[in-house]
């Protein structure tokens, strides 16, 4: 049976992905208004992925004997100045996430419930991806700065972008 105060810290971090996930989705709307439909398609597929994450959640608390408490998710942001705005707003965001991640990992280290450290590992490694992908997207559109071409380009890539669930986990 799970400690009550990791049960807690993770009902704490299932809402947190979903309002990620949330975000995301809003960012992919506001991306359909600019007709970057590549850009939108990145979104949204990065918001099936918090989906993902938290699901993955929902499911170990109840593997564990927890009892997993959804709460309400707040509002996301739905304007933002530029395309590079949202995606500055998306590693701010990231970076986030893993501070709340690694308060996690201090929590179950705490109680010294070695099992959910060992699941949490997971998610400290995709928070070094998904920092580092989003940290990419942001230096190339950075470099792309005014260029409508290289705008293009890189939103016909974006429009690429599949989700698929990992089946290691
Ligand atoms: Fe769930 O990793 Fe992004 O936020």
């Amino acid at each position: 049976m799970i400690d009550q105060k990791l049960c807690d810290a993770l009902n704490k971090q299932i809402n947190a992905e979903m309002f990620s996930s949330y975000l995301y989705l809003s960012m992919a709307a506001w991306f359909e208004t600019k007709s970057l439909s590549g850009f939108a398609n990145w979104m949204r597929v990065q918001s099936e992925e918090e989906m993902f994450h938290a699901m993955k959640m929902f499911d170990y608390v109840n593997e564990r004997g927890g009892r997993v408490i959804l709460d309400t998710i707040e509002k996301p942001e739905a304007e933002w100045d530029s395309p590079l705005a949202v995606i500055e707003a998306v590693l701010k965001h990231e970076e986030l996430v893993t501070r709340l991640i690694n308060d996690l990992v201090d929590v179950s280290m705490e109680i010294r419930d070695h099992a959910g450290t060992y699941f949490l590992q997971w998610y400290v490694e995709e928070q070094v991806e998904e920092e580092a992908n989003v940290g990419t997207l942001l230096e190339r559109m950075r470099m792309i700065a005014d260029d409508s071409a290289g705008m293009f380009a890189l939103d016909m890539e974006m429009a690429k972008r599949t989700f698929t669930p990992p089946s290691s986990e």
